[in-house]
């Protein structure tokens, strides 16, 4: 602000006006009263003497130790130290599909874990056990790009990290345009033979669905470019960082703390965004959602979408309990995604480009049970099952079923 107001006075080449800078508030630092009376006391003594000891500076921060390194507490993971080759994939003749084999959670508990534990996370949260084990399907080394939000917030604490391996943090806006950068370097850098022409490198963005709210229309961006990369969102159904704020991933009459519950109010006033049928729309190469409960499955996406980056941009989205503001028992996360992908809200399945598959049924599975037996699960929704919002748990039981109903449909017919 203070160049343009340099600016605006310096327009008039006989303005003799001095202009302090200081800069306020940078990393959550309070501004005092006093502080303001400083900056004034500063400005009349300029005026006094006519001139500026300090033309720039900022209020509040404490010059740090520049020879200050922080104590290295663990190694960087090696590439051969996570190449465990035990997943094997193979693109199936009949199907034209990749078919995988030798998900062993047992034995892929020897995959060295690219977050460590002992961040900052609520007990019970579900980001770091369903990152983790996406983790565990991918091979060598990778590049791990977070948004902002409490993924990243727990694990980044100054001046250490939680992360293993390489690892960037962008806002919403940049984080996909930032990773797809560093893709597109990183193949540069192969072609001019500064890289081995053979090295791997797997680069995965994770996002929070308020990120894929915020940061949508830059992951589409990439979509377009097809960059070889991986978009995992891990949905909590709300912007939890900053306050358990709706996001547009909310589903209708959930509770947060902008969609309120009272004589006016019944939870959110509009059905959940349907993140990976937009993401269909981009024609990605692949696309899956998945559940910490079904972590077979969940493994074996990762091992595929590693794969399918060859061929372009991956888009994967992880239902993740919060039992903050899902008001829920922090023991009971697992068993929450489940109920919600066994009441058809959120359906395990995997678009192979273009074709849908379906990967669990659980009406065929005789597991099938009405949203009501998912929402009771959590005091954000335990509202909806009391009489007078009988209208509104109807309501999302029809678009829940509604929107199974298109997805079985695609699976089902080759077309669709
Ligand atoms: C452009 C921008 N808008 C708003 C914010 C403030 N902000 C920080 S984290 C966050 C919520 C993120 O929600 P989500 O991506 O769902 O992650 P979660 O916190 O749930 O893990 C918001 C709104 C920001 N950092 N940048
Ligand atoms: S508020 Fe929710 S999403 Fe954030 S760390 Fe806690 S449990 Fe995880």
């Amino acid at each position: 602000m203070s160049f343009e107001v340099k600016a605006a006075l310096k327009d008039d080449p006989d303005n003799r006006s001095l202009v302090i800078s200081r800069i306020y508030g940078i990393g959550g630092k309070e501004f005092f009263v006093d502080d303001a009376e400083m900056l004034f006391e500063e400005a009349l003594e300029a005026a006094r003497i006519g001139k500026i000891k300090t033309p720039f500076a900022y209020i509040g921060a404490t010059e740090g130790d520049a020879g200050y390194m922080p104590e290295r507490v663990a190694d960087p993971l090696t590439e051969k130290a996570t190449t465990l080759n035990l997943i094997k994939i193979e693109r199936s003749e009949a199907t034209g599909r990749l078919e995988t084999k030798g998900v062993s959670a047992r034995e892929l508990t020897a995959m060295p874990k690219r977050i460590a534990p002992g961040h900052g996370a609520c007990p019970g949260c579900g980001i770091f056990p369903s990152v983790d084990q996406f983790l565990k399907g991918i091979q060598g080394h990778v590049v791990i790009l977070f948004h902002t939000g409490c993924g990243m917030v727990v694990t980044t604490g100054f001046p250490y990290s939680a992360f293993n391996v390489t690892y960037i943090h962008n806002l919403f806006q940049n984080g996909a345009p930032t990773l797809s950068g560093v893709v597109e370097a990183f193949d540069e850098k192969k072609r001019r033979g500064e890289i081995p022409a053979d090295q791997d490198i797997t680069f995965i963005m994770v996002s929070g669905d308020g990120g894929l709210d915020i940061g949508m229309g830059p992951a589409i961006g990439t979509a377009l470019r097809n960059h070889s990369m991986i978009i995992l969102e891990y949905d909590n159904q709300g912007y939890m960082n900053t306050g358990h704020q709706l996001s547009f991933s909310t589903p209708y009459g959930h509770a947060t703390s902008t969609s309120n519950v009272g004589p006016r109010q019944f939870g959110k006033t509009t059905h959940h965004k349907d993140t990976p049928q937009i993401m269909a729309a981009c024609n990605l190469p692949y696309i899956f959602t998945a559940v910490e409960s079904d972590y077979r499955d969940l493994i074996k996406k990762a091992a595929k979408a590693q794969r399918y980056t060859k061929e372009g941009l991956v888009y994967g989205k992880l239902l993740s309990a919060c039992p903050l503001s899902w008001k829920s028992d922090e023991r009971m996360g697992s068993k929450i995604v489940q109920a919600a992908v066994d009441s058809n809200f959120f359906p395990l399945y995997e678009i192979e480009h273009g074709k849908t598959i379906l990967n669990y049924n659980p009406e065929e599975k005789g597991k099938k049970v009405p949203v009501a037996e998912w929402l009771k699960m959590m005091g954000k929704t335990k509202h909806l099952l009391r009489p007078e919002y009988k209208e509104v748990l109807d309501s999302l039981q029809k678009e829940v079923d509604r929107r199974w109903v298109r997805l079985k449909a695609k699976h089902e017919h080759p077309f669709l």
